[in-house]
């Protein structure tokens, strides 16, 4: 049975006032378990780790990830600190293999992302336990205030695409480890300190990102960002609207009355244009129905 989610009053006060909240479960250990070898298929279908375009925004890509970032236990929780009408931005994978020198540096996500408000966040959905051993993210609570200047590194073991971290002195003996079993997300504010080290278990950790944003922020780094609506309305449009994977779709018209379809449809319309990255390079528009491999 999926857990329910939603935040009682004091977890939402104590979002804001530390800008991390955790553990919420979402997912039952079945469906956690389901979630990773879903992953470790398409993995061992390309050769390994996940490379190229199948990193960036993979939930426009595969419909069990497009399911994932509008599961009702995961967006319950958003709502609550968010409000009713909700983009995904992004998504990515954060995995650690077993022993792996990979690690995130301290960072705040907000300097690099170029959206017009810190109204937004990081469910970090966990498919694997994520604990001190194997690299669980640390944030400073409280840090979320203010942005602090970063540098880019391009580090050889950092996660991060350009090994961006923050340029002054973190107080790291105030970071709290984000310890979660698979299942459980945490969330956390675009502007929290946070980072993560290496893998020095013998078994791999495994999360998943969702970045959402409210409908009202904008893209104001560059033109032609684009995101998918995954609750209540767009009455912006500040973003052009993506589409699910195509059996997503095929599925949703099944089960969808049709006097709601024609509703959805003309509710969502808005001009089309390109897709604007988050932390990887930016995908060139419409590239994701041109990759050749299964999509669920
Ligand atoms: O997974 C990690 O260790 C870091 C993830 C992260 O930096 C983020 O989700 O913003």
């Amino acid at each position: 049975m999926t857990p329910k989610s939603r935040l009682a009053s004091s977890a939402v006060e104590r979002y804001h006032r530390d800008g991390f909240l955790f553990p919420i479960p979402v997912l039952s250990p079945v469906e956690a378990g389901g979630l990773r070898r879903r992953l470790e298929a398409v993995e061992a279908e390309h050769g390994g780790a996940l490379r190229g375009e199948i990193r960036h925004k993979p939930h426009l890509l595969f419909t069990w990830l497009a399911d994932l970032v509008r599961h009702p236990a995961i967006l319950d929780a958003v709502e609550d600190v968010l409000g009713p009408n909700l983009l995904a931005w992004s998504t990515s994978f954060f995995i650690k293999e077993a022993r792996d020198p990979a690690y995130v540096s301290w960072h705040q996500d907000a300097t690099y992302w170029g959206l017009s408000s810190p109204d937004v966040l990081t469910a970090w959905v966990a498919f694997t336990d994520a604990t001190v051993e194997n690299g669980a993210m640390r944030m400073v609570p409280g840090s979320h205030t203010g942005e602090l200047e970063h540098r880019d590194t391009f580090a050889p073991h950092n996660l991060l695409s350009r090994g961006q971290e923050i340029a002054v002195e973190v107080d790291e003996a105030r970071g709290v480890d984000v310890l979660l079993r698979a299942g459980e997300m945490s969330l956390h504010h675009v502007r929290m300190v946070h980072g993560s080290p290496a893998n020095r278990s013998d078994n791999r950790r495994v999360g998943f990102a969702i970045r959402y944003i409210p409908t009202h922020v904008r893209q104001i780094a560059g033109e032609g960002d684009s995101a998918l609506l995954v609750r209540g309305v767009d009455e912006y449009h500040h973003f052009a609207p993506e589409q699910p994977p195509a059996a997503w779709r095929r599925r949703r018209v099944r089960t969808t009355p049709r006097w709601w379809r024609g509703r959805r449809r003309s509710s969502t319309a808005a001009p089309g244009s390109s897709a604007l990255g988050s932390d990887a390079p930016a995908p060139a528009p419409g590239r994701h129905f041109a990759l050749s491999f299964t999509s669920s």
